[in-house]
């Protein structure tokens, strides 16, 4: 018996030491309700797939993906285009129709962060603070916008391209 317990007692201090030094553990478990995301993902809408890297210039360096799906839009976590980013690969250009061409849930980290927003492939960026274009929406974001604004800030849930 005493042994085990021996045992047990310094597994447990190796976990508490580890957690103590090492910031990305700490970081890791704290992090999923806290910190902004820091990747550069791109989101793919053909295959739903959702690919990340380290940079901007690797999320966004091909105008088309392997589908043809274009870029219609770049997330940003942070103001002035900063922190993470989320770029959504769409089948098309938007029209202008008057109605949402396309529409995204935002993955479960990337609720709650988008600070600012650039357009691209001929699309307007409507911003909603539930999933599946629910609540007041914010919009249309036409250009590049450093500042979603108060409404949306931090509270984005669901994006729609018209
Ligand atoms: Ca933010």
């Amino acid at each position: 018996m005493r042994p085990r317990q021996v045992g047990r007692r310094a597994v447990l201090m190796v976990v508490a030491v580890l957690a103590a030094v090492v910031p990305g553990a700490a970081v890791a478990q704290a992090g999923e309700q806290a910190a902004p995301p820091r990747e550069h993902c791109s989101y793919h809408f053909s295959t739903g797939e959702t690919r990340c890297f380290t940079t901007l210039a690797e999320a966004t360096a091909s105008p088309r993906d392997d589908r043809g799906d274009v870029i219609q839009a770049t997330l940003f976590a942070d103001p002035n285009y900063g922190g993470g980013s989320f770029t959504v690969y769409g089948s098309g250009m938007c029209e202008k129709d008057g109605v949402v061409n396309f529409q995204i849930n935002l993955p479960d980290d990337w609720k709650d962060v988008v600070s600012s927003v650039q357009p691209w492939g001929g699309c307007w960026v409507w911003l909603y603070p539930e999933p599946d274009l629910g609540g007041e929406r914010d919009g249309p974001f036409k250009e590049n916008t450093p500042d979603v604004g108060s409404m949306m800030n931090d509270r984005t849930q669901s994006v729609g391209l018209s």
